[in-house]
């Protein structure tokens, strides 16, 4: 009997305990929601990593946080990005600093041909850079990660094998990567990568200058049957969020996505990396896109062409007020520390 009153006692504390612990903790109500914006569709690796960074976000506040995610440019589209954020018409946004070149000068002078040759390396550059310079196109949101795309590569109808086939031909790029078309003198065609699908299926453009994963992601390889194989040229991302939203976050929420930065800077570099790897075989597989490869004579000659766009860059940058030949230098000594 006596056993029996103490099980039962026992029970009801934990009753009790129950109860109370569930009244003191915030209702579901208390719970910070946030939005966060991205351009592209769902598949492709802007939004696999923003996934990511929710799953975390989400894990690591252990629910305190809440992110609702708008892929495919359902809240704020890949140009009107950083101005919506500004704005508060999305709490956190994802955007691709190359759409805006003359907006993000530092950032974006990782898009130079310096010979970054990987999303790994890349991102890990631009965030030293970052927090070298702490630019001022950033004063007005918090950013919470910075990365690269892997080089870029020619992803073609007709195959390109040297600068006569390339010679007019219409193909997409943006920012940085634009100047580099155009000194192998191909037509270029602006547009954000959300545009492109439809240009490429309507012929708009004959091809497009990107990093490979969007031969899988974006089922390009169905239509570009030859990738040239140029490895130049990444374009920088950044993940910005409304800086009053940011100051109004508890501390220890803003401590877990400080902490977040580099990491996520690395996950995504690695996930991309891989994920190219990935595109190529599957093209390889599915689609039977043949891969050209530059002769080392052509290769040469195909560099060449682009070394006056860093000195350009230089002045440029210059003439705008910043230090051009320090950002330069400051990239080049960084890929000796990351291994391109
Ligand atoms: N290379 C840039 C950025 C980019 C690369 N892959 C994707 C996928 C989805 C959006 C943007 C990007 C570009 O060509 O726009």
């Amino acid at each position: 009997m006596k056993q029996k009153l103490s099980i039962f006692s026992l029970l009801t504390m934990a009753f009790i305990l129950l109860t109370v612990s569930f009244l003191i903790t915030p209702a579901k109500a208390g719970v910070i929601k946030l939005s966060y914006a991205n351009f592209p569709p769902a598949p492709t690796f802007p939004c696999v990593q923003m996934e990511y960074w929710k799953t975390e976000v989400e894990k690591r506040t252990k629910g305190k946080v809440l992110i609702n995610t708008y892929p495919g440019g359902t809240l704020l589209g890949a140009k009107n990005m950083m101005d919506g954020v500004i704005a508060g018409q999305a709490d956190i946004g994802n955007l691709c600093m190359a759409y805006q070149p003359g907006r993000f000068v530092v950032t974006n002078a990782t898009s130079l041909p310096l010979g970054i040759s990987s999303a790994r390396a890349g991102s890990m550059i631009l965030l030293d850079i970052f927090n070298k310079y702490q630019p001022r196109a950033f004063a007005k949101v918090k950013v919470l990660a910075v990365f690269t795309t892997a080089p870029s590569n020619i992803m073609s109808k007709k195959a390109v094998r040297n600068f006569q086939d390339i010679k007019g031909m219409d193909l997409r790029a943006s920012g940085g990567a634009a100047q580099i078309l155009k000194a192998w003198g191909a037509n270029q065609i602006g547009m954000p990568m959300s545009a492109t699908p439809e240009a490429l299926q309507k012929g708009v453009v004959q091809g497009v200058f990107s990093s490979l994963e969007v031969m899988k992601d974006l089922k390009f390889a169905e239509i570009c049957k030859y990738v040239t194989l140029t490895n130049t040229a990444i374009y920088p991302f950044a993940v910005v969020m409304n800086l009053e939203r940011w100051n109004s976050l508890p501390k220890d929420v803003q401590k877990i996505m400080e902490d977040l930065i580099e990491e996520q800077t690395k996950w995504t570099g690695n996930y991309m990396d891989n994920h190219v790897k990935e595109a190529i075989s599957w093209s390889k597989k599915t689609n039977q896109v043949e891969f050209i490869e530059l002769s080392n004579q052509q290769q040469i000659l195909w560099n060449k062409k682009l070394e006056p766009m860093i000195q350009k860059w230089i002045e440029k940058a210059n003439a705008k007020g910043f230090s051009g030949q320090e950002i330069v230098n400051d990239i080049q000594k960084l890929i000796k520390k990351y291994g391109g």
